[in-house]
Parts: C-alpha cells; sequence; structure tokens
C-alpha cells in the first residue's frame, strides 16, 4: 500500500523541507516520509538525487523532484484548496519572484548571519561585526515584507504559496535572536510569523520522527 504513496526525503529543521512538507499537507497529499540524517545520508536518497539535498520526493513512477519550490507546485497543481497559487493580489510570476529573493538574497544574509564563523575568508576577523551587518541587511527585506502584510498574508487575506515558502526562512531569522527579532518595529510581520507558528497546519509538519534508516518504519503523511 505505502509502496504507491510518494516518498519525501526530509530533514525536519530544513526551512526547504519544510515548505515542501506545508504544501504536501495544504494539498491533502498522502506521502509517506523519510527523516534523513544531513551527515549520513540513505543511499536511496543519493541514488535518487546525487546532488544529496533535501527535500527530495520521489513519485511511484521513478520521477525524481529535488527542488523545494518544485515539490510545493506538484502539490498544490494537484489539489490546492486553500487557493495558495491564486491569492487574491498576486500573479505566479510576482510570488516566484518574491521566492527568488528570498532563497537568494535573503538567506545569503540569513546563513551569515546565523553562521558567522563559517565564513573566515568574508568576515575578515570580525566575525561578531560581520553577523550584525548581514542582520542588518537581511532585515531590510524583513521591513519590505512587514510593509506587505497589511491584510495579514504577503498578497491579500489569505495565505498564498509564497507565505508558506517564506516563513520557514524568516522563522529562522527571527529565532537567531528572538529578544532582537521581538524588539523590531515590524508589527504585521511579528504577528504573520507567530500566527503560522501557533497553526495547526505548522505543528502538523513538525512532528518528530526517527531518522528513517534507523527504523525502516513507514511514517505516512
Ligand atoms: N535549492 C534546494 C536547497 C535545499 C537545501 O539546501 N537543503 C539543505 C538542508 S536545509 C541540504 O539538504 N543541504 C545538504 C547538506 O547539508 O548536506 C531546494 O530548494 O530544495
Amino acid at each position: 500500500m505505502s509502496g504507491a504513496l510518494p516518498v519525501l526525503y526530509s530533514f525536519r529543521r530544513c526551512p526547504y523541507a519544510m515548505r515542501a512538507r506545508l504544501a504536501l499537507a495544504a494539498s491533502g497529499e498522502p506521502y509517506e516520509l523519510r527523516e534523513v540524517v544531513l551527515r549520513d545520508k540513505p543511499a536511496e536518497l543519493l541514488a535518487a538525487s546525487p546532488k544529496g539535498t533535501v527535500p527530495v520526493l520521489v513519485l511511484p513512477d521513478g520521477t525524481v523532484i529535488d527542488q523545494s519550490l518544485d515539490v510545493m507546485l506538484w502539490a498544490l497543481r494537484r489539489h490546492d484548496p486553500q487557493g495558495w497559487l491564486a491569492p487574491p493580489h498576486a500573479s505566479m510570476d510576482e510570488m516566484l519572484a518574491l521566492v527568488g529573493h528570498n532563497d537568494g538574497e535573503f538567506k545569503r544574509h540569513l546563513d551569515r548571519y546565523k553562521y558567522p564563523n563559517r565564513y573566515p575568508d568574508e568576515s575578515a576577523g570580525d566575525v561578531q561585526a560581520f553577523a550584525l551587518l548581514h542582520r542588518t541587511e537581511g532585515a531590510a527585506w524583513l521591513a519590505r515584507l512587514d510593509g506587505m502584510l497589511g491584510d495579514g498574508w504577503l498578497f491579500g487575506a489569505r495565505a498564498s504559496l509564497a507565505d508558506m515558502a517564506l516563513l520557514p526562512f524568516v522563522r529562522q531569522f527571527a529565532h537567531t535572536d528572538a529578544v532582537w527579532f521581538a524588539a523590531q518595529a515590524w508589527p504585521r510581520l511579528q504577528a504573520w510569523l507567530s500566527g503560522f507558528e501557533a497553526g495547526t497546519l505548522y505543528a502538523g509538519v513538525m512532528g518528530k520522527h526517527a531518522p528513517w534508516r534507523e527504523t525502516n518504519a513507514q511514517v505516512q503523511c
């Protein structure tokens, strides 16, 4: 029975995997979840996608979808009961542009803010200043998002693909220094994030599962 399900290789805290699980959950598409240890990836994952990042979705016919945004689009194009692909005030191109900025420039600043020690060639010895510089750069983007959230969500009064693609990354940024984040004048952004984190959709995709290879237990979502 479960052999007929799409298989998602995932890592619980990875924001890319999170956005894939969010879209799969919203679509109602059943799938088998395989929690991965990034330092010890299962051979099955690497055989499906040698680049070795998560998420990777393997369909029953062998098709491999190995970009998180493509997993979201695959799921939502099959079933999109909440209308994430058609929000009130945005075209698909506008949503994809926002996701592109998030995955490019914002992710670059997020990584350097969160893990400043990983960039000795860039930080010129002052890791603290380097982290704060990238926090400032990321904050400019978050202020822009705050300005877009007047109706509660990025493109109107309900969630869209763009909201769910961005929220896991904004969450990481926020939790890097939660006290600092809470002190910023971004009331809409803070409410957007805390509403998301308090919601059932988020809770539903953040369950803890033992690594797949250790247990071989089948986790059906
Ligand atoms: N562009 C990819 C990026 C996915 C990605 O970088 N995932 C990270 C985890 S958050 C990963 O698997 N890194 C490989 C590793 O850490 O070994 C996507 O959108 O799916």
